[in-house]
């Protein structure tokens, strides 16, 4: 199950194209427009989010609530659009003075003008937005409702904004997800939440914007999910490059990730034991994955994203026509976006899972999933 996005922050609609999808998956939109109002919010979000309220539209693939095995192709219009009529017009000759020539630091839109021979950041920076992740949540919706068929339950919580960071050592795979879901910046600890607020009020005065750390758990995956027999299907590899595929990501790590290259090996592997017909792990150091592959325990990925480029107090940068010195362009932005990223990243995650649930037990229809799904859990029960 792949997609693919289509759309410009300012034009008039995302779009995404779902393949590869087995018939009998049941799809609720509302379902799926509940994760785009959970992308969209988040203390530290930008003026556009108050002029959107997006809202999947279902084009094919879905018949009476249920996928045809055809691929999925769904649209989230993008209300701003009449406002920029004039700047994203599809015909006509533009303007000269709509061009911006002052590419942002950290943006994609320097070597994106250098990339396609264009003298107006615009035409990158309409596509780098992460307005695109709209689409990628309304696409991921379909991964998700496959995954919650097969009793699989995706999460994610935000654990740092900027340097404020929630306590340590609390394990994933037991954080309480409807305090999550009632926090501003989706953090189950109040103390930090509040605290992270003040940290983006602060970034907010200054012209700043801050970045931070966020979690996604799985839970109820299957052992045997992914291979370690061949790179490319590694599921490590796989979540790497889904989660990293989100625009600002620049850290990953699997389960202990980083910390387990500072302790000696007893520290950071998780013994078998076996307890009611089922081998059990009393620690999840590994974050569910082992050799490539799941393992039963709940899958722990953790991400870092960077502040975002656009800084109303704008960094250096160098005008394109001149090449003199000159302010980065001011976009309208957000301070803090990592709960919105969270939600991306579940999105990324549900469609590499999904994939690997396809690989192992077929992929035309729900029905033969399950049936494939449960003759693997009664041997390997057994
Ligand atoms: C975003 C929409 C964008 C930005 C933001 C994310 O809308 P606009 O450009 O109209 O304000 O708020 O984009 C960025 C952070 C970025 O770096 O491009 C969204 O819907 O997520």
């Amino acid at each position: 199950m792949r997609y693919v996005t289509a759309g410009e922050s300012h034009g008039r609609s995302l779009s995404a194209i779902v393949t590869g999808v087995p018939a009998g998956i049941t799809v609720v939109p509302e379902l799926i427009d509940a994760d785009l109002a959970r992308r969209q919010s988040g203390y530290g979000r930008g003026g556009r989010q108050r002029i959107e309220t997006d809202r999947v539209t279902i084009l094919s693939g879905v018949r009476f609530g249920s996928t045809l095995g055809t691929p999925v192709s769904v649209a989230v219009a993008n209300r701003d659009w009449d406002n920029w009529l004039e700047i994203m017009a599809v015909t006509g000759e533009k303007p000269a003075q709509i061009r911006v020539t002052a590419p942002r630091p950290g943006h994609a839109d320097l070597a994106g003008v250098q990339k396609i021979g264009s003298n107006d950041t615009r035409d990158i920076l309409e596509r780098a937005s992460a307005r695109e992740t709209a689409a990628r949540v309304a696409a991921g919706g379909i991964a998700k409702a496959l995954l919650t068929a097969l009793g699989v339950q995706l999460h994610s919580y935000v654990e740092q904004v900027g340097a404020v960071a929630m306590p340590t050592g609390i394990e994933p795979a037991t954080v309480d997800m409807q305090a999550v879901e009632s926090s501003e910046l989706r953090c189950p600890d109040d103390e930090a939440t509040e605290a992270m607020k003040r940290a983006i009020d602060d970034a907010r005065v200054d012209g700043e914007s801050l970045g931070g750390v966020f979690v996604v758990v799985a839970r109820g995956l299957l052992p045997g999910l992914g291979t370690y027999a061949e790179a490319a299907g590694r599921l490590d590899a796989r979540l790497a490059a889904a989660v990293m595929s989100i625009p600002a990501i620049k850290g990953f790590e699997i389960g202990d990730g980083f910390a387990a290259a500072r302790v000696v090996g007893s520290l950071a592997h998780d013994e078998i034991t076996y307890r009611d017909g089922g081998y059990v792990r009393p620690t999840n150091r590994a974050g569910g994955l082992e050799g490539g592959m799941t393992n039963g325990e709940p899958l722990v990925l953790r991400a870092a994203m960077k502040p975002i480029p656009t800084l109303m107090r704008p960094l250096a940068s160098v005008d394109l026509d001149s090449h003199e010195a000159i302010d980065a362009s001011k976009e309208r932005s957000d301070v803090c976006a990592v709960p919105a990223a969270a939600v991306v990243a579940e999105a990324e995650v549900a469609f590499v899972l999904a994939q690997a649930y396809l690989d192992k037990f077929g992929r035309d229809s729900l029905d033969d999933i399950i049936v494939a799904r449960d003759a693997y859990l009664a041997r390997i029960s057994r």
